[in-house]
C-alpha cells in the first residue's frame, strides 16, 4: 500500500499563529563539512524513495578515505585554525561528525528539514518541552507513554506548564480542551499502548486554528509508515531506541521539523540542556536505520497475521490492532498510514491470567520496549505504565488484563503458535 494521495502539508503550517516560547536563542553556528554527502535538501535526492535515502543521506563514502561506512568520531572536541575559525565543530556536545550525518539522514526520512539526535526519546521530549514557559497549557492524547505522562506530571509541571489529556480521537473534545493559553497539541498515533489513531491532519487544524503548535511522537509508527509533518504537525519526536534502533542496543531520540526558528530554538537547546547522543550510539542508530523499510514491513506483516490469530482465540477477550476492520478508526489510519505497523495489544480475562501468558512465552522475551527484530511481550500496567496512577490509566482504557506485543521479524507461524500455547 502506497502512502495515500491526499496526504498533504496543513495550510495553516505556512501561518503558524505563536512560535513556542524560549529565552535568549542563539545557536551554535550550523556544522559544514568541507565535502559532504548529498543533504536532504538538495534538488539531486528530492526523488529518492524512503530506502535509498536512508541508506545515502548525511552517509557518503568517506572523502578522507573512501570508507563506504560513516566513521565513528570519538573526539570531545576539535582543533581550530584561530579562534573562532574551525571546520563546523567545536566541541563533543555541540556537534559531532557522526551524530551529523545520523541527523541528515533522519531528517530526510521524515521529509523534515531539520532533525536534532538526542541521548534518549525522553531527553528528546524534555529538550522540546523546555521552549515553554511556565504559565503555557499542553493539551495531549490521554493514551500515551508512561514515561511521557510522567515527565509532565512529575516533572514539568512543577515548572508551571499545565496539562490537559484528551481523547484526541475525538476532534471535538480537542476543540473544548483549548484555552488561550495552549501552546502545544501532543499527540501519539498510533498510541501507546491501546494503538488508539489519531487523525492527525483534522486536529493539527484544529490545535493551529487556536495558535498552538503540533507534536507527533511517531516512535509507534515510524517514519517509513507514517510522516506527520505532511499531515500538518510541526513537530515530531521519535523514542529511536524503538523502530529506528530496531535491535535492543541502543538508546536514543530525535526531533524533527521544518520551520527554521523552531530548529534553532532546539539546536539552542541541544547544547544547552546537553542530552547528546554518543557517537558510537549515532553510528549505531544509523547502521540500524538502513533495514528500517525491510523490519517493518515484515513486523505489519507479521502483526497483522497475529492480531487476526488473536481476535480467532478464545481466551483473548479483545485485540487492538488498527488494521482489524473491528478498530473504530481503521479507515484513518488506512488513510495516514502505509501499513498498520508492527505493535499489537490485547486482552485477556485479569491480571493472573495475563501474567501466567507472558510466563509461558518462549520466543517472545517479556521486556519492556519494542520495535526491535526479536519479539517482546509485556504487561503495560504493571511495566511501562506503572508510573500512571491507576484512576488515570484506567480511565483511558489501561486494563489489568491487557498485554502489549512488539511484534519482530521471526517467522509468523512460530509466534502465533507460542502465543496459542501460552493461552491455552
Ligand atoms: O526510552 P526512551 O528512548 O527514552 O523513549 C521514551 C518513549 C517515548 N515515546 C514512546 C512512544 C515510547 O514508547 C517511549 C519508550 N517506550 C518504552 C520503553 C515502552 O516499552 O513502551
Amino acid at each position: 500500500m502506497a502512502l495515500s494521495k491526499d496526504v498533504r502539508p496543513h495550510p495553516l503550517r505556512a501561518r503558524r499563529a505563536r512560535p513556542p516560547a524560549s529565552g535568549e536563542v542563539k545557536p551554535p553556528s550550523p556544522a559544514s563539512r568541507e565535502v559532504k554527502p548529498p543533504s536532504p535538501a538538495s534538488g539531486e535526492v528530492k526523488n529518492w524513495g524512503f530506502s535509498t535515502r536512508a541508506l545515502h543521506i548525511g552517509q557518503g563514502p568517506d572523502p578522507a578515505t573512501g570508507a563506504v561506512v560513516q566513521p565513528i568520531h570519538m573526539a570531545t572536541t576539535f582543533a581550530q585554525q584561530g579562534v573562532g575559525k574551525h571546520k563546523g565543530f567545536e566541541y563533543g556536545r555541540s556537534g559531532n561528525p557522526t551524530r551529523q550525518a545520523l541527523e541528515e539522514c533522519l531528517a530526510a526520512l521524515e521529509d523534515a528539514k531539520h532533525c536534532l539526535a538526542f541521548s534518549s526519546g525522553l531527553g528528546a521530549e524534555t529538550t522540546l518541552m523546555l521552549l515553554l514557559d511556565p504559565g503555557d497549557h499542553v493539551v495531549y492524547m490521554e493514551d500515551v507513554y508512561g514515561g511521557t505522562f510522567r515527565l509532565f506530571d512529575k516533572v514539568l509541571k512543577r515548572y508551571g506548564v499545565t496539562f490537559t489529556p484528551v481523547d484526541a480521537a475525538d476532534i471535538d473534545a480537542v476543540e473544548r480542551s483549548m484555552t488561550p493559553r495552549t501552546r502545544m497539541l501532543w499527540l501519539e498515533s498510533p498510541t501507546n499502548p491501546l494503538l488508539r489513531i489519531v487523525d492527525i491532519d483534522a486536529v493539527s487544524e484544529v490545535a493551529h486554528s487556536h495558535g498552538a503548535m503540533v507534536c507527533v511522537d511517531n516512535t509507534f509508527a515510524t517514519p517509513y509508515l507514517q510522516q506527520p509533518l505532511h499531515l500538518g504537525a510541526d513537530v515530531v519526536v521519535h523514542s529511536s531506541t524503538k523502530y529506528i534502533g530496531g535491535h535492543s542496543d541502543v538508546v536514543g531520540g530525535a526531533v524533527m521539523t521544518s520551520d527554521e526558528e523552531l530548529e534553532q530554538k532546539l539546536r539552542f537547546h541541544q547544547n544547552a540542556v546537553g542530552a547528546v547522543p554518543s557517537p558510537f550510539d549515532c553510528w549505531l542508530l544509523l547502521r540500524g536505520v538502513k533495514t528500517l523499510a525491510l523490519r517493518v514491513e515484515r513486523q505489519s506483516q507479521n502483526a497483522m497475521e497475529l492480531a487476526t490469530a488473536l481476535q480467532g482465540n478464545r481466551a483473548v477477550k479483545r485485540v487492538f490492532y488498527p488494521g482489524l476492520d473491528s478498530h473504530p478508526n481503521r479507515g484513518v489510519a488506512a488513510r495516514q498510514m502505509r501499513m498498520f505497523g508492527g505493535m499489537v495489544t490485547f486482552e485477556v480475562e485479569d491480571e493472573p491470567t495475563a501474567f501466567r501468558t507472558l510466563e509461558r512465552l518462549q520466543i517472545f522475551a517479556l521486556a519492556e520496549s519494542l520495535g526491535a527484530v526479536e519479539s517482546l511481550a509485556e504487561h503495560p500496567a504493571r511495566m511501562t505504565h506503572a508510573s500512571i496512577p491507576v484512576a488515570e490509566r484506567e480511565r483511558s482504557g489501561v486494563g489489568d488484563g491487557l498485554i502489549r506485543l512488539s511484534v519482530g521479524v521471526e517467522d509468523v507461524a512460530d509466534l502465533i503458535a507460542d502465543l496459542e500455547s501460552a493461552l491455552s
